[in-house]
Order: structure tokens, then sequence, then C-alpha cells
């Protein structure tokens, strides 16, 4: 049976071999969540990276480009990162490239996993599907926040957890603790988060739509892996086959 396990930042990453394994990268607040729905609106590939200049420079290949520090659109981008940003057609058929303070880090520093998969509630059940499908052992990178715990990507690590009980083991205390969380948690996710550190961040920015929407399970039937130097989404690869 294969494993999964959960690991609560990035700066945890050297603790763990990603060697033949599955990551689901996770930044529930707001930049997975973000692709997944870039995604679903039609947008063709997504160009995570790690540093502003380096997202700047994919305008000159006709990328949209996208940027948030600190919860706020970097001046000079095309788009930020609030869901709600992508939706209305603007995406559609378009190339993005993106980069955020946590999530897009996340994603980078997980090359060396042999899938790399990003995951939200928005995309849980697909995400769960294709792990199963997969049988790799799957490690959950939570991107957290400047290297710190958070407890929105730990909530999403539990809720994939326990979706995948059945055909995946849990032997660490991460994947234990992310599951009580959840449990803990899911009847009233935005109540529970309501005193959450970043949620404090994003409701100092007036941004209380975003929270609830991204806490959402199961809209999108999407399926954001990377592939080489950018995200795809595999289930418009696979209907395109
Ligand atoms: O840290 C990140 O990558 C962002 O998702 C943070 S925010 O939600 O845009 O504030």
């Amino acid at each position: 049976m294969p494993s999964i396990d959960v690991c609560f930042s990035p700066e945890l990453l050297h603790l763990y071999d990603l060697k033949g394994k599955a990551v689901v990268a996770v930044d529930i607040l707001r930049a997975t969540s973000t692709m997944v729905t870039a995604f679903a609106e039609g947008a063709a590939n997504i160009f995570p990276v790690m540093e502003l200049e380096e997202c700047r420079g994919f305008s000159e290949r006709g990328c949209l480009t996208a940027a948030e520090r600190n919860g706020i659109k970097a001046e000079g981008f095309d788009l930020g990162n609030s869901p709600f940003g992508y939706m209305g057609g603007h995406v559609q058929g378009r190339d993005i490239a993106i980069t955020t303070t946590n999530g897009t880090r996340a994603i980078r520093l997980s090359e060396a996993a042999e899938e790399i998969v990003v995951g939200s509630f928005l995309n849980l059940q697909t995400v769960a599907d294709h792990l199963a499908e997969l049988g790799l052992d799957v490690l959950v990178v939570c991107a957290g926040w400047k290297g710190q715990f958070n407890l929105e990507d730990t909530l999403f690590a539990g809720a994939l957890v326990e979706r995948l009980q059945d055909s995946f083991s849990s032997e660490n205390d991460s994947a234990l603790a992310a599951v009580y969380l959840y449990q803990t948690a899911k009847a009233d996710m935005v109540a529970f988060l309501r005193q959450s550190s970043h949620v404090r961040r994003l409701e100092h920015l007036e941004i209380h739509k975003d929270i609830e929407f991204c806490l959402r399970h199961d809209v999108y039937n999407v399926l954001p892996v990377w592939r080489h130097d950018r995200l795809v989404d595999l289930r418009v690869e696979e209907l395109e086959r």
C-alpha cells in the first residue's frame, strides 16, 4: 500500500526524499486555488516562478503575468492572486506566468519529485482520484507562510489524507494531526479559520469572498501537473489525446 505524508512547510523539505514520490503542492490562500481556477477558466499553461523579475520577463513570450507579494498585487503585472481576477473569459487559451509569496515557491522546491500535482479544496476529489490511480507514495507540501506552519494548507492535507485513507497508509504524526484538525474544522471551515494568521491578513485587505471561495470543495474537475517547466491541466491533455 502506498503511503501519504504531510510536510508542513517548504523549509522542512530537506527532511524528505522526493525521488519516486508524488508531491501535492498546496497554498489554499490563495495561489494554488487561483491556479486551479485559471485552468478551469481555460488557461493553457501556467509558469510558476519564484522571482518578480523572472515573471515580468515572460511578457515577452506573450504570457499574461501575475504577481503577488504579502497579499497584494505587485505593480506592473497583468493579474494578482485572487481567483476572481481570472474569471470572465480573459485567460481562456492564454499562458500565464505567476509568482506569489509562498505558493509558487512550494511548487518549484518540489521539482525532484516524480510527479507534482497542484491541489486545492476546489479540485480535491480530482487530485485524490489521480493519486489513487498513480499509486506512488505521496507527500503533501504545504506552502505555509514565509517558512512557517499555517492552518489552511494543513486542513487541505487532512482532507486529502481522509479521502485516501482506504488506499494509502499514513504512519507519521503530521498526517494524523492534519486529519484530526480537518475533522475538527470541516463543519464550518470559515469560522474555524477566522483567527488564523493569513485569514486575518487577507481580511485586512477586505477580500472575504476569496477566503470563502477557496474553502469550497470539489468545484472543478481540473488537474494541474508539472511538466518540464510548466503546469498543464492533465484533464484537458487527456481529452485532446
Ligand atoms: O503566499 C502565497 O503564495 C499567496 O497565495 C499569498 S496571498 O493569498 O496572495 O496573500
